[in-house]
């Protein structure tokens, strides 16, 4: 197999391994948008006033090597547009085409789905941006600030990656679909964006980490299947953000251990599960976030049984998580499959066409996935001789999309009445007050090496610095 790996302009306006200072039209568009993004990330972007932070830029697409780490101004900071190797002799690996190369340009009769697709998979960068904007002022360390930074400047980046497909792509329609990523806004009542979760609030640290480990994950599993799209500019788009989305969840995943393993110090040290007065978070409040999150993020799948998920498949524009390494015929048309379902007050399953399941195909994936991370968190209370577990609540509780949605189901998995959920809620979602006494302890703490009285420090530092390295500067 050859491979060719464009060698990334860092001379250009927009960096780019795309070869953009050979498509005067291309990059005059694109030179156009930017300054609308930079206005963008002024309003919408990090709130908190630094002078530089230690960031880490993309300088190889390649297996080896690919990130560069320094200090770096916030508004200095190089968004650029980068696919991974290309591969000439790359076929469709699935659908009605599958065996055919892949395409270099968008099949006319697709369309219309495949910009679609870009601009909900676009949409979510940038609202992720707005939900964290506050967060850098309640950081718990110049490590952790300097982490929210670095997922923010490469989320903008993933909105860049899918403003460049809709730009080289798809025409007139694609620049004003991308103009419109910057007009809509997470939370806002006139101009939402698209999907739920990216309206809800990220308002402290601990939301953070969930919305890292829970929601990033899903943009994992999601630019997993486009990875495998017969639309190769889209796949080789996508293969590189996964490799800056590893941080992502990173960050998320050793976030929550580290708040477990605070909380479960303090109960040791105060023999009480009541850790809320010594300055930290009882078990029971995370357990209520993760069920919060773990659910919207849920959502986010679309309905269990979806012709837009099978017919995305059949045309080879969205694939199934590591689709080549399935065992069957990529094509399905002769399968079935069974996705959960609500018949006759009873939680059950329907037979489908295996076309039809796709979603929940994925959603499985996904759950497989966000369950080590619960194994992980009870594996630090057991070291510390707690009893007491967290665990993933039932698929269908607390869903607004689905077969599910509409439905009173307890974090155990029984349908209950709307009475019985009312008188329960405060015991499996996050309350105002548990929010308020969250939001009480975010206090920012910027002396390098320190850390809030919530969470634990990290156990190693990033890029081989120590923990208490100055990741940040200020004015
Ligand atoms: N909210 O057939 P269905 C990330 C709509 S995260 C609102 O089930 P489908 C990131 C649906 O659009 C990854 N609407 O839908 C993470 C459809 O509308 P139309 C983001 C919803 O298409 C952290 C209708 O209901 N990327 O990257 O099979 C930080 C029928 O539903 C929702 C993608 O999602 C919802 N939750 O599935 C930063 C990949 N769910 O067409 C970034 C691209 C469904 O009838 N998107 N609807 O008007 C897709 O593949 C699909 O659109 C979905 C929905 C999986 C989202
Ligand atoms: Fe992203
Ligand atoms: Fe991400």
């Amino acid at each position: 197999m050859t491979s060719s790996r464009p060698k990334i302009d860092f001379d250009a306006k927009i960096p780019n391994n795309v070869d953009l200072a050979s498509d005067r039209k291309l990059q005059r568009a694109l030179e156009r948008w930017q300054p609308n993004f930079l206005d963008w990330w002024g309003d919408m972007g990090p709130a908190v006033d630094t002078k530089d932070v230690y960031l880490r830029t993309a300088v190889d697409v390649g297996r080896e090597g690919w990130a560069h780490f320094d200090h770096v101004p916030m508004n200095e900071y190089r968004w650029g547009v980068f696919l991974s190797e290309h591969d000439p002799d790359r076929k469709i690996a699935f659908g009605e085409h599958k065996g055919e190369p892949v395409w270099q340009e968008v099949p006319g009769e697709y369309r219309a789905d495949l910009q679609r697709l870009i601009v909900i998979q676009g949409d979510t960068e940038p609202a992720s941006v707005e939900q964290q904007r506050f967060l850098g002022a309640t950081a718990p360390s110049l490590y952790d600030m300097r982490n929210l930074f670095q997922v923010n400047v490469e989320e903008g980046r993933h909105l860049w990656a899918m403003v460049y497909l809709l730009h080289a792509y798809f025409g007139r329609a694609g620049r004003e679909e991308a103009d419109q990523l910057l007009a809509r806004n997470s939370g806002s009542d006139d101009s939402p964006r698209i999907l739920g979760a990216f309206n809800e609030e990220t308002p402290d640290w601990l939301s953070f980490y969930m919305f890292t480990y829970f929601t990033d994950r899903d943009g994992k599993y999601q630019l997993g299947t486009l990875k495998e799209s017969g639309f190769d500019p889209l796949s080789r788009t996508c293969e590189f953000m996964l490799k800056e989305e590893a941080h992502h969840m990173f960050v998320g995943t050793t976030g929550i251990d580290r708040v477990v393993t605070r909380t479960a110090q303090l109960m040791n040290e105060h023999d009480s599960e009541d850790v809320a007065g010594a300055g930290g978070i009882p078990l029971d409040m995370i357990q209520k976030y993760i069920n919060f999150h773990y659910t919207v993020s849920l959502d986010l799948f679309g309905n269990e049984s979806s012709t837009n998920a099978a017919n995305y498949f059949t045309a080879g524009l969205k694939g199934r998580w590591q689709e080549e390494r399935r065992k069957d015929d990529h094509v399905l048309t002769d399968d079935a499959g069974a996705v959960d379902a609500v018949r006759d007050g009873q939680i059950t399953t329907t037979e489908v066409p295996a076309l039809l399941a796709l979603n929940q195909d994925l959603r499985s994936e996904y759950i497989g996935d966000c369950s080590n991370g619960l194994k992980r968190w009870n594996r630090i209370l057991e070291k510390h001789g707690i009893d007491a577990r967290l665990s993933l609540p039932h698929v269908g509780f607390n869903r607004q999309v689905g077969a599910f949605a509409g439905q009173r189901i307890s974090p155990e998995g029984k349908m209950i009445s709307e009475d019985e959920w009312q008188r329960n809620e405060g015991r499996w979602l996050p309350t105002e007050v548990d929010k308020t006494h969250v939001r009480g302890l975010m206090h920012p703490v910027l002396e390098p090496g320190k850390i809030a009285s919530w969470i634990a420090p990290p156990t190693n530092g990033i890029n081989d610095k120590p923990v208490d390295f100055e990741y940040v500067h200020f004015n």
